[in-house]
């Protein structure tokens, strides 16, 4: 499409993990991007806008300016100084080649990993390329889990037997009230369908809730009744509503009964004890105590009245939909919080109903994506992804108890790491300082290469470091984060910069090296690739144009969306179509972790759990305030950290409340330390009654920068977070901290 005679309009969408995919329009003049346009209501017709967001309209200032990373490099300092040398392509091919084998030789493939990195989000990435290249070189380390939803995705496992417990959003509209619980779709996104039906659903009078620490900004755009909520509190919290809705009578004893297991004594998996059940403990049978509002009070800081009337809200409200996002879940017991909003759902009967929600990850897949063919692990064994540091350090020692699956151990330590368009190496993993030190004794972790657009903190730490390409720079198929029923594709904007590579085409050389080349590319090149996968996708997705009309179009939203609601045949018939759980039933009580050692760790029933770095933690004493995360509306994670123009959106800073700041003599705007015993963040702060008295918060993704004591001044949460993984998922509880704060000198 061409506008004036040397501008042209190249159509490609968002490609990270963004929480939303959004079209892009490239602007392309004198071989770059000079401005973005977007999606409009017009151009989507009956569709939802698929509109970029401020970040989405930066893309070209992030990722195209003077800061790129231009050619590969060799590390020459001490691992993770960040001094590094220029090299040629050919001789960091060479060094991978040699290391790639020497590792697989010396330690065996099970010491080779391929860390979690979601900076490309698109059907074809390094990281699924390396993966595919060491399966057909005996194999590597794999793992289970995202960062994202480790937790609240294998609660909804445990319980639904599946991922698919959600409704399509336009079903939002038939609801008589929506509570969006620990959710903040104005900056998380979840596509841009979320916001578009909320926005409609406010329009159309529909109540709205928001429980959270914060009153986040969806609470403010949606003029959102906020009940603040302590953290890692919710499963109490959630715990006396259904106490109140079982002491009022307004449970769905039907459905309870027909289709879930677990929830009274009459109706316990056989053989185990009735008094285990789930009513058993919410009416005190078992430990004398009644988990009333009066009881949650003190926990959660939300007043008993104000639980009562949420409860009998939610209960009556027929059909409403309690909404979980993640931030719930990303906590040291994050699992409890998750299960107890699927027990909710369950006992007023919203499951399975048009208006209702089921809770849990809530995935609503109406269509197949495209997938890049894989060949088998032959290693075939896995961690939970947040637990690589632990295998770095003692993956001989990890065990199925450690959440290990495919064997009854590790062979080895992980003695490389394959970090491609990733930030968890340091950045937006846990405990900063703590993975940093594991890092840097290169006795440990013997190799480690990265690709990346930037010189962040975790390219600091490769022993190879290369230059990847941006969106605008390749093709690739772009995949809805969550809701969309759309594909996007990719057009290549601009010619890769510098000497900059997408990471197919090295490890396509890798591969030759090795003797794989053949089986690694069947003689495709990348835009090979994205043809044959979108092919084989319209098979079954038979609405798809062909390839070279999908290319040129730059997007494809499906016609034909078949209204979906999770669980209605199991609900209507749950002995013909019986949930794809062990006992065909949702699960409140867990057989599963009640026969096995995780008992010792987590309840089989959904019931609060005092966390680990909660208030009443002993830790409490010395540092008596909780902190959280958010992923702010400014960045995604840490893409954009180092666009100025951001910074303005919503400058990195410690959120506290107005009271906790007059006790250490804090003023607005003042420089504060925030520390712990992991670390410690010098940052400014911002006074608001936005967020609950003895709760700071700091969003997340901010770039780690230590000066040269060690204290960081970028603003980085994850100085201040912990490597422990939740009790059941093995999941990241990244929002669980303790911290005390302090006015800077
Ligand atoms: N702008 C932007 N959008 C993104 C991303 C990004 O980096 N930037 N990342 C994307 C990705 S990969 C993901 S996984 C999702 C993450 O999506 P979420 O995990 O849902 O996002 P968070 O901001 O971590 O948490 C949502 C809300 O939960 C609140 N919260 C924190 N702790 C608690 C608690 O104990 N109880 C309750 N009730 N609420 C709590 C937070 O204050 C926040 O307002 O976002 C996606 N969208
Ligand atoms: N404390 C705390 N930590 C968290 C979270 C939290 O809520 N709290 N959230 C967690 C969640 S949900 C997630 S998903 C993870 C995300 O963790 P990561 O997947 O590490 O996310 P990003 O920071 O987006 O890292 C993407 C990297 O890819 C690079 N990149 C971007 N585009 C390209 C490209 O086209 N090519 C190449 N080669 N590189 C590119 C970027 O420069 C960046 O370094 O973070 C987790 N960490
Ligand atoms: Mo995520």
């Amino acid at each position: 499409m061409e506008r004036a005679s040397d501008e042209k309009i190249i159509h490609t969408m968002g490609i990270n993990n963004c929480g939303g995919k959004c079209i892009i329009h490239a602007h392309v003049k004198n071989g770059t991007v000079v401005k973005i346009t977007t999606d409009t209501p017009e151009a989507a017709g009956d569709a939802v806008p698929l509109t970029a967001c401020v970040r989405g309209l930066n893309y070209h200032r992030t990722f195209l300016g003077d800061d790129r990373l231009r050619w590969p490099m060799k590390r020459v300092g001490a691992r993770g100084e960040g001094k590094f040398e220029r090299i040629s392509w050919e001789e960091a091919v060479e060094t991978i080649a040699r290391e790639w084998a020497r590792i697989r030789d010396t330690y065996g493939p099970g010491s080779r990993y391929v860390n979690y990195a979601t900076g490309v989000s698109g059907l074809l990435s390094g990281t699924k390329f390396a993966k595919r290249l060491m399966y057909l070189d005996g194999g590597c380390l794999g793992y289970y889990n995202s960062y994202s939803s480790a937790c609240i995705g294998q609660a909804t496992m445990q319980m639904y037997g599946t991922r698919e417990s959600g409704n399509p959003p336009e079903d939002w509209l038939n609801s008589k009230l929506i509570i969006l619980w620990g959710h903040n779709p104005v900056e998380t996104k979840f596509d841009c369908e979320t916001m578009f039906y909320l926005k409609k659903a406010k329009q159309k009078g529909i109540p709205i809730i928001v429980v959270d620490p914060r009153k986040n900004d969806t609470a403010l755009a949606l003029d959102a009744e906020w009940i603040p909520v302590l953290p890692a509190t919710d499963s109490a919290l959630l715990d006396a509503m259904a106490y109140v809705i079982w002491e009022n009578g307004l449970q769905d004893q039907d459905f309870l009964d027909r289709c879930c297991i677990g929830f009274d004594p009459g109706h316990m998996p056989t053989g185990v004890d009735p008094s285990e059940s789930y009513l058993s403990y919410l009416t005190g049978e078992k430990d004398g105590v009644p988990k009333t509002p009066e009881w949650a009070e003190p926990i959660t800081g939300v007043p008993a009245q104000t639980i009562r009337q949420l409860a009998i809200r939610y209960a009556t409200a027929k059909p409403a939909a309690l909404i979980q996002g993640y931030g719930a879940q990303r906590h040291a017991c994050g699992e409890q919080s998750a299960r107890g909003g699927m027990l909710l759902a369950c006992m007023t009967g919203n499951v399975g109903v048009s208006g209702g929600w089921a809770c849990g990850v809530a995935d609503c897949t109406r269509h197949a994506w495209p997938q890049l063919p894989m060949p088998a692990n032959p290693y075939g064994r896995q961690i939970p992804s947040y637990l690589w540091t632990e295998a770095v350090v003692r993956g001989h020692e990890l065990k199925p108890i450690d959440g290990v699956t495919g064997g009854d151990g590790l062979d080895s330590d992980i003695k490389m790491i394959v970090n491609l368009a990733g930030n968890c190496l340091i950045n937006q993993h846990g405990d900063v300082n703590r993975t940093a030190e594991i890092l840097r004794d290169p006795s440990k972790c013997e190799f480690i290469l990265c690709s990346d657009l930037f010189m962040t903190a975790s390219a600091k730490f490769a022993d190879i470091l290369l230059p990847g390409v941006s969106l605008f720079e390749c093709e690739n198929i772009s995949m809805p984060w969550k809701y969309g029923d759309f594909l996007g594709f990719n057009n290549q904007c601009i010619e890769p910069l510098y000497e900059c590579r997408f990471e197919y085409d090295w490890l396509a050389e890798v591969a030759e090296r090795l003797g794989l080349g053949q089986a690694f590319t069947e003689g495709r090149t990348a835009s090979g690739w994205l043809e044959h996968c979108y092919n084989a996708l319209r098979r079954t997705e038979t609405e798809l144009p062909d390839y070279e009309s999908f290319k040129r179009a730059g997007i494809y939203r499906y016609r034909n969306n078949p209204r979906h609601i999770a669980f209605e045949q199991e609900r209507k018939d749950p002995q013909k179509h019986p949930f794809p759980t062990a006992s065909g039933k949702i699960e409140i009580f867990s057989e599963r972790i009640d026969r096995t050692e995780y008992r010792d760790f987590c309840p089989a029933i959904p019931r609060y759990v005092e966390p680990p770095e909660g208030r009443q933690d002993p830790l409490s004493r010395k540092y008596p305030l909780q902190m959280i995360g958010w992923h702010t509306k400014r960045r995604c994670h840490s893409v954009h950290d180092n666009n100025a123009a951001l910074h303005r959106v919503d400058p990195q800073c410690l959120w506290m409340h107005p009271e906790d700041a007059a006790v250490r003599g804090i003023q607005d705007g003042d420089e504060v330390m925030v520390y712990n015993d992991r670390g410690q963040v010098r940052i400014a702060v911002k006074l608001t009654d936005r967020i609950v008295r003895g709760v700071t918060a700091m969003s997340q993704g901010a770039w780690y920068r230590p000066d040269e004591k060690g204290v960081d001044r970028g603003g980085s949460i994850n100085v201040l977070t912990s490597l422990r993984p939740t009790p059941y998922a093995r999941g990241n509880g990244q929002h669980t901290n303790l911290v005390e704060v302090r006015k800077a000198e």
